[in-house]
This record gives C-alpha cells, sequence and structure tokens, in this order.
C-alpha cells in the first residue's frame, strides 16, 4: 500500500487480503457498503423476493403501540440508543409515537457512516422538532461506552436483521458484549429473521432480476477500485445456499475458471469452481431467540411478529 492511503484503506487492504488467504477464503460483508453497494442495497429492500424489509416495517407500522407501552414500563427519563440507525425509516414511526405521547427521552442515532449522521441531524428535527437527539458517529461499542458515561436507563434498538449477518458464534459474542454496557431496568429490542419455508429464504438471496448478485460483485469492483486490484467480474458468479437444519443462509461467489487476481502487488490464484464466501444471513426459530437472550443475562420478554410470523423483533430486558 502506498504511505498516502488513510488507515481506513490499510484496514480494508488487511482484512481483504486475510479473508483471500484463508480457507475457505471469504470477504467481511462488512464491506458490501460503498456508495454503490447502499444503492443496491436499497434496490434489494424493493426488489418483490426479499420479504425482510417489509416484514418488520409491518411491525413497526402495528405494533408501535405495544412496543411503546412495554419501554414506558420500565420509566423515563431514557435514552433509546439505536444501533446503526440508517435513516431510521421503521424506528422514526416508534419516535413519533413516544414524542406525541410527551415521553421524557433522548433519540441517540449510533452510525458508522457520518453521511447518515449528518442526514438524521438535519432531517430528523424537521420530522419531529419537539424531540431531543444526540446522533453519534462511530463503532456501536465504542459509541455505547461513550453513552454508558451517561447515568440513566438505556433501550437499545437493533433492527434491521442485522444481528443475522454474525455467525451464531459471534452474535453470542456480540449479546454478551452488549449486556455488559446494560443495567437493571435497560431493555434490548433485537430484530431477527425468523426460520421458514427454505424456498422463500433461497429467493429472498437469489431474487429473479440479479440484484443480489450485482450487491455481492460490486464489493469485488470496489476491491478493483480501492485497493488497486483486478478481479474479472464477469468470471464469477453468484450461487446462495439455505441449509434449513442449521438456519445459515450463505452467499457465495464461485470462480468460472482457474484464475489470479492481483491485489496491490498480491496474487490470490483460484480454481475453476472454488468458492469465495461473501455473507452469512442467519435465520433463527422462537426458542433460540430466546436462548440467547438467556445465555447472555437478558429476559427475553416478547415477541413482536408480523402476520405471517416471518420476522420477530424480540424484546429483551435485563
Ligand atoms: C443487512 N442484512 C440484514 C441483509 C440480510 O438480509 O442479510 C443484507 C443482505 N444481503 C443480501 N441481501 C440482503
Amino acid at each position: 500500500m502506498r504511505a498516502t492511503e488513510t488507515l481506513a484503506t490499510q484496514q480494508f487492504y488487511t482484512d481483504v487480503l486475510d479473508g483471500l488467504t484463508a480457507f475457505p477464503k471469504h470477504l467481511p460483508a462488512k464491506y458490501f457498503y460503498d456508495a454503490a453497494g447502499d444503492r443496491l442495497f436499497q434496490d434489494i429492500m424493493n426488489c418483490p423476493e426479499y420479504y425482510v424489509t417489509d416484514c418488520e416495517l409491518e411491525i413497526f407500522s402495528e405494533q408501535t403501540g405495544i412496543m411503546a407501552d412495554l419501554i414506558l414500563r420500565g420509566g423515563e427519563p431514557f435514552d433509546l440508543i439505536e444501533l446503526g440507525a440508517g435513516d431510521c425509516f421503521k424506528s422514526i414511526k416508534l419516535l413519533s409515537l413516544l414524542t406525541q405521547a410527551g415521553t421524557d427521552f433522548t433519540y441517540v442515532p449510533i452510525d458508522i457512516s457520518a453521511n447518515i449522521i449528518r442526514h438524521l441531524e438535519i432531517a430528523l428535527p424537521e420530522q419531529i422538532p419537539n424531540m431531543r437527539l444526540s446522533a453519534m458517529k462511530g463503532d456501536y461499542f465504542e459509541m455505547l461506552a461513550e453513552a454508558s458515561k451517561k447515568e440513566g436507563r438505556k433501550v437499545i434498538l437493533c433492527l434491521g436483521a442485522n444481528i443475522g449477518n454474525m455467525l451464531p458464534s459471534e452474535a453470542q459474542d456480540f449479546c454478551q458484549k452488549l449486556r455488559s454496557y446494560l443495567s437493571p431496568g435497560d431493555m434490548v429490542i433485537v430484530g431477527f429473521d425468523l426460520k421458514k419455508n427454505p424456498s422463500i429464504i433461497r429467493a429472498a438471496y437469489d431474487d429473479r432480476e440479479g440484484i443480489t448478485a450485482r450487491f455481492n460483485k460490486n464489493l469485488l469492483t470496489r476491491i478493483n477500485r480501492e485497493l488497486d486490484a483486478n478481479f474479472d467480474v464477469t468470471q464469477f458468479t453468484h450461487y446462495c445456499s439455505y441449509e434449513p437444519e442449521t438456519g445459515a443462509c450463505k452467499s457465495f461467489l464461485i470462480s468460472l475458471q482457474d484464475q489470479q487476481v492481483n491485489i496491490g502487488g498480491e496474487h490470490i490464484s483460484f480454481k475453476k469452481d472454488e468458492y469465495l464466501w461473501m455473507e452469512i444471513s442467519q435465520k433463527y426459530n422462537l426458542p433460540q431467540i430466546d436462548n440467547l437472550a438467556l445465555t447472555n443475562g437478558f429476559v427475553p420478554f416478547k415477541h413482536l411478529t408480523d402476520s405471517k410470523n416471518w420476522f420477530t423483533n424480540a424484546i429483551w430486558t435485563v
């Protein structure tokens, strides 16, 4: 890497090379989301096969009253901290309801993207004028550590099935770490995509228009652009598997030929038909979710599921 590269680019390079020299070869899914990746993910959310966003939106449209009641049982004031807030298009329904009810709370959206935080700081005061807002840009846990310096009750939102993009062992570590920042009286609301007919899940990650395929390949294009690499994106094809027993839905890119890729001077060889593992989207059932809560010091309190029972917002207390 050149001396002028930023620390972030150096980390990207290290992560990519670590992944491509491991067995099996893999790439960290967190790098999907450059500007083109963000747009492709928006397209995924709008494509007919990807049910995940619609299911959670249905819960937030129709059951926000129940959610607000459960939150308020723990008392006021509190900080409502959203990990990976994005444009908060689901949570805004809850924020509006709580504000209209005169609730004493501060909304603390945490996001790694400076653009998103800037956008929220401008848009939210216009949309919900009387809400206290304290947006934070950075890593979830670094910002949570910062937010925890302030006394008082916390309600954590972790929506969008983001926990599914962790291996089950990583989800355990995540919940354990999250618990370490919380105290009795606090609450968390976590979005989980549920196990269902395997064909529905496979179709959601292998849509007919090929948007998910483009989303995966976009990471190779990003590596070419930012890390001086020469992936021939046309020589990889998207493949998705879903294993009903384990609930693991995995995306891969399959090499269509023997080929060598140069990344910033390092050569990586792919055999024909070799797979490059891109992402896991882990699916759960309700007992597994309750067990995840219990093994990490939470009390499973309630599941708010959509009308098809395809998705749950699990509510856990401390
Ligand atoms: C962000 N995350 C919850 C999405 C998911 O369903 O795993 C990412 C995604 N990847 C392909 N399609 C959607």
